[in-house]
């Protein structure tokens, strides 16, 4: 399956990023950009074609492309990030997506985050947090249901997003936090849940069979290595300074190649 990945470079104002649940500790911009490359590295070894987004060097968290868009086949929706400072983001992203699919914009008064969206097949899980908020669920929603896509809000507590508490880490397994989201709401997937000692280590990329994960987890990482799943370590942690992890830094496409239309949603 060919992907392409949008990536942004890291800031040289990341230090002044959002932070909402994580304390204000230095963050050194050449060490996160290092870490952001070696990402990408991991990205093109997994067989993404990676190409980077107009850097925006006046944004701190711009490299945090995930939640500038949600990206479907069939279509891909413009987001209205919840934080303001983070709405001069999006421009870049969709002309960069406009030349892969048709786009759609969540507007005012709606906000939603991409990092608040996690996408199982035709089920797509929208956190309820200080980012996303129903108006901006319910354009979503719109958006998808002529795509036979099921929009569902899910409550969140204690972390920035959604898919800082859960991803899904091969198909129909979810990778959980259960002290910042409810097991239920997913159901009838099945959840693995993180180490406790590892609340933060609840997000992984998965691109096809493989997983891009954070080096800082080693119990959790266990768990998942238990299950037999094959992990792309990666060192993460001066961006996680910035409440970022492996998810946010990339928007996933996966390519058509070929004649027809594109395949069914594998995520
Ligand atoms: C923010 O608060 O918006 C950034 N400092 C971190 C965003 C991380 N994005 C993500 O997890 N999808």
């Amino acid at each position: 399956m060919a992907r392409l990945a949008f990536t942004r470079a890291v800031s040289p104002a990341l230090a002044a990023c959002e932070l909402t649940h994580l304390e204000r500790r230095p963050i050194d911009p050449v060490r996160a950009a290092a870490q952001h490359a070696a990402y990408e590295q991991a990205l093109a070894e997994l067989g993404c074609r990676v190409e980077r987004l107009p850097a925006l060097p006046g944004q701190p968290d711009a490299v945090f492309v995930e939640d500038t868009a949600v990206v479907l086949d069939e279509l891909a929706v413009i987001t209205r990030p919840g934080a303001e400072s983070r709405r001069a983001e999006t421009a870049s992203t969709a002309a960069a997506l406009a030349a892969h699919r048709p786009l759609r914009f969540v507007e005012a008064p709606g906000t939603l985050d991409g990092g608040d969206v996690l996408v199982c097949g035709r089920r797509v899980f929208v956190g309820l947090t200080s980012r996303s908020d129903p108006h901006g669920i319910e354009q979503l929603r719109a958006h998808l249901a002529p795509h036979g896509y099921t929009v569902a809000g899910v409550p969140v507590t204690g972390c920035l997003h959604l898919k800082t508490a859960v991803t899904e880490v091969a198909p129909g397994l979810l990778l959980l936090n259960p002290r910042w989201v409810d097991p239920r709401a997913f159901a009838p997937l099945a959840c693995l849940e993180v180490d406790p000692a590892e609340p933060m280590s609840a997000n992984g990329l998965r691109l096809g069979e493989r997983l891009i994960y954070p080096a800082a987890f080693p119990l959790t990482r266990a768990r998942l290595e238990a299950r037999g799943l094959g992990l792309r370590l990666v060192e993460v942690d001066e961006l996680a300074k910035a409440e970022g992890a492996v998810t946010c830094c990339s928007l996933v496409l996966r390519e058509a190649g070929g004649v027809g239309p594109a395949p069914r949603p594998a995520r």
